[in-house]
């Protein structure tokens, strides 16, 4: 029997060191990657409880092992407060990752072969809306549409695409992108052209919660979704749909048994509290001060003369183009990291050209919103991104913004307490 005080510090000293280096690492970071943020205790309790033992194949009611009565108990919650925060006649939170959701919906969707329409990786798609180092790619007859000059979607080109090509599955959703999609104008182009029409939600999800972007739900024919990023729960991925029962059905065999084995119920749990705290008024305003950051963080990025694609953002990301200042994006992130400010270097679309791509960053705030940031804090954040980014190579000044964000970092500790409080 396991001893209730056995603990990995003392047993395994070279991984006890890379998890309190990563907690730490976690506190004294501002942390802008877009697709980022701090769980709750709460959720970590979850995250680390004993449902982790527990092998639940199949679903709440219907399992291949006995002994499900708890996890179905956790899933049932997870499912039911999924569809209450979303509207959706349909939850399966079973899906490991936003990958495997939207994997499980293309094979719910569509045959191999069969043609899929999404936004290109290079104008801000993820992967798996068609790139070819996915399985999307490979699988599937794959056809992309991106931005136009403005760096907004270009509708008549996907209305276009989808004439020509009639997918099977039309998919709508990014993963570097800082404005509102018009889900319904992708409705009705799938109409047209006789395809599903598939959201992919994971980065706004929880604004979509809070009521701040268009739900999906109630449009596509299918959402998937990581249950991270703005949502705040465990690194995990969601499917939700209208009332249609033959679907639902599709989409269970889908998910499991086709391409998922046993659920991780442990994480199942994780995501069961994460939706009940979403469904808080607090998470609310929460969202509304994310999209507020990103908007002033934008505004001082502008005033200090950074370029931001399309001129702003909608939601809780914004992407900064390098290409007028001559930086290497890479080597900008790297010094960001070494000011201990956490950011991801991407290529973005460059107006006019399918293929070439410009230098850029990808920034976001759920997480320095979660440890309280907001206001003067950011346009004090923005400056010291730009003062890095105006002295790439000057040690002198990472050096002393670093100070500066061990300073506002210790004041608005993620899991701590608060000096002012
Ligand atoms: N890897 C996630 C992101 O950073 O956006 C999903 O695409």
């Amino acid at each position: 029997m396991f001893g209730a005080d056995e603990r990995i510090d003392g047993f395994d000293t070279p991984l006890a060191a890379a998890l309190a280096g990563e907690r730490r690492r976690q506190e004294e970071f501002m942390e802008l990657i877009a697709s980022e943020n701090y769980v709750s205790p709460r959720v970590l309790e979850a995250q680390g409880s004993a449902l982790t033992n527990k092998y639940a194949d199949g679903y709440p009611g219907a399992r291949r092992y006995s002994g499900c009565r708890f996890v179905d108990a956790a899933e049932r919650l997870a499912a039911e407060r999924a569809r209450r925060l979303f509207g959706a006649a349909y939850a399966n939170v079973q899906p490991y990752s936003g990958t495997q959701a939207n994997a499980a919906a293309y094979f719910a969707l569509m045959s191999p072969g069969d043609t899929l329409l999404g936004l290109a990786a290079s104008h801000g798609g993820h992967v798996t809306h068609g790139d070819s180092s996915s399985f999307a790619g490979s699988l599937f007859n794959s056809v992309t549409y991106g931005v136009g000059d403005d760096g907004e979607i270009d509708y008549d080109e996907v209305a276009e695409l989808a004439e020509r090509h009639r997918p099977r599955v039309i998919v709508a959703g990014f993963s570097a992108y800082a404005r509102t999609i018009d889900w319904q104008r992708f409705r009705d182009i799938a109409d047209a052209a006789g395809a599903y029409l598939l959201a992919d939600m994971a980065h706004v999800a929880g604004l979509v919660a809070a009521g701040l972007h268009p739900n999906p739900v109630p449009i596509a024919d299918v959402t998937t979704t990581t249950t991270h990023k703005t949502l705040r729960g465990p690194r995990g991925g969601m499917i939700l749909a209208r009332d249609d029962a033959e679907l639902a059905a599709r989409l269970d065999r889908a998910v499991y048994p086709c391409i998922q084995g046993g659920p991780l119920m442990h994480v199942i749990a994780a995501k069961a509290v994460a939706l009940g705290e979403a469904l808080q008024p607090e998470f609310g305003d929460y969202q509304r001060r994310v999209v507020a950051n990103a908007r002033r963080a934008a505004r001082r990025l502008t005033e200090r003369g950074l370029t931001i694609v399309t001129g702003g953002t909608d939601n809780h990301m914004l992407l900064v183009d390098l290409s007028g200042r001559g930086i290497d994006a890479g080597r900008a992130e790297h010094a960001l990291e070494a000011a201990h400010i956490a950011v991801n270097s991407m290529p973005l679309p460059r107006p006019g050209s399918a293929d070439e791509t410009a230098p850029g960053l990808r920034l976001g705030t759920p997480a320095v919103t979660t440890r309280g940031i907001g206001g003067e804090e950011i346009d004090l954040l923005g400056g010291w991104v730009a003062d890095v980014l105006e002295d790439i190579g000057d040690e002198n000044t990472i050096a002393d913004v670093r100070d500066s964000v061990l300073g506002m970092c210790a004041a608005f500790p993620v899991y701590g307490r608060r000096k002012d409080g």
